[in-house]
């Protein structure tokens, strides 16, 4: 079998997606996604200007060797922007093996390890009666885990909280980053109100979750996990930058809290020191940002060695195709930990047929060959890239902050 052509297909049904087609000679056709929410077309010329034309006529049964071809032989090594587009050429090959196989992905990197995949959605409000009425109504929707976010009281909405930055109105709905204001004293003695009042409310049954987006130092976020352990959180998540892994010592050193990081890593370097030392619990790396499959598979391996258990990234902006390479990967490691799924738009779904399934809490990979997603590139033609950027963070006094 050869690669005969490799389509790059840019589209925006709520939130702009990156995904790659590639064709061989003997009709089989493997789908891929390379978005980098903000950055598409940075992906978009990466591909095409550098990755595309290496790849034609070679054998696409060769996934390590092409993987090892682009990630060693750019010199340029990892990257947000080099491993998506690595990840969006793996899962396409991924998925040509598996039709060729005529199979479920899940079967070739050994088959099931569970009968169903746990995931958690989002809740946010701008105040805690209304988080709690969220959490209440999710929970009645069959949830067993559930992240809740409030808003900080006499500061605008944030990412994630109100509904200026409601994702599901594509939470970047802006052409320019909008600017957003953060306030760590007002936060942090908000954030274990709102728990107690949720395990009040919805009981010890559930998993509650909360993300903190990077936004405390390592002593602010040791406090927030102390004064959040009476209510026993599922985990803590990017409690600080991600990239400060020797403040995930000092976080652990003061808190049971589990923690939880990895969104924004590329590749098992990016968190080898997190969890070769155990400073974590989950490791929240996704197809589309670490490689692939193959990156994604090899990273949880590294991770199962020292307990540490799967948790992959799985806002909107990772597109349906990463979603279902990642719910392949959740039913066949044996340290799956939980799956994010915050659910896509009726647009995202129409253009991206998918053999995946949600249900009450709980999603299956399907039993079609291959990873089960397609692009349907006629849906995707009425819903040109449009630009769109995550927010920016600023403290009160205008200095410009993490989050
Ligand atoms: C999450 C994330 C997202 C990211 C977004 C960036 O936990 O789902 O923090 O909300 O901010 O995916 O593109
Ligand atoms: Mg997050």
């Amino acid at each position: 079998m050869k690669i005969t052509d490799i389509k790059i297909i840019v589209a925006s049904p709520g939130r702009n997606f990156v995904t790659v087609k590639i064709i061989t000679d003997q009709g089989l056709y493997g789908i891929g996604d390379a978005t980098v929410n903000g950055r598409e077309k940075a992906v978009v010329a990466y591909l095409e200007d550098h990755v595309v034309p290496c790849l034609i006529g070679r054998d696409p049964a060769r996934i390590e060797d092409i993987w090892q071809y682009l990630y060693k032989g750019a010199y340029w090594r990892r990257g947000p922007i080099t491993m998506a587009s690595i990840a969006g050429i793996d899962m396409a090959l991924w998925d040509i093996k598996a039709k060729a196989a005529n199979m479920p992905l899940y079967q070739l990197l050994g088959g099931r390890s569970r009968e169903r995949v746990m995931v958690y959605k989002h809740v946010g409000g701008m105040d805690i009666g209304e988080v709690v009425e969220g959490v209440q109504a999710l929970r009645e929707q069959g949830l067993d885990a559930i992240r809740a976010q409030v808003s900080i009281p006499g500061l605008p909405p944030i990412y994630g909280t109100g509904p200026s930055t409601d994702q599901a109105a594509g939470g970047m709905i802006r052409a320019l980053p909008n600017e957003e204001v953060w306030a760590t004293h007002k936060y942090l003695p908000l954030v274990p109100k709102l728990f107690e009042a949720l395990r009040d409310k919805v009981g010890w049954d559930v998993h509650l979750l909360h993300d903190v987006h990077h936004r405390l130092t390592p002593i602010e976020a040791a406090r927030l996990g102390k004064d959040l352990e009476p209510y026993r959180l599922f985990w803590l998540e990017d409690a600080i930058p991600a990239e400060l892994q020797d403040g995930f010592r000092i976080v652990r050193q003061h808190t049971t809290q589990p923690l939880a990081v990895g969104e924004i890593f590329n590749t098992v370097w990016d968190c080898q020191q997190l969890i070769s030392e155990q400073l974590i619990d989950y490791i929240r790396v996704t197809s589309v940002h670490a490689g692939g499959v193959t990156g994604l598979k090899r990273i949880f391996d590294f991770a199962s060695i020292y307990h540490v258990r799967s948790a992959c990234h799985g806002p909107m902006d990772v597109s349906p195709v990463a979603m279902g390479c990642n719910i392949h990967v959740d039913v066949a490691i044996p340290n799956f930990g939980i799956q994010e799924f915050s659910g896509y738009t009726g647009a995202t779904h129409e253009m991206f047929p998918s053999a995946w399934s949600y249900e009450r809490g709980y999603v299956q990979p399907g039993e079609t060959p291959g990873h089960g997603v397609d692009i349907d590139e006629a849906v995707a033609e009425k819903y040109p890239y449009s630009p769109a950027y995550l927010p920016v963070a600023r403290l009160e006094d205008g200095t410009l902050t993490s989050w």
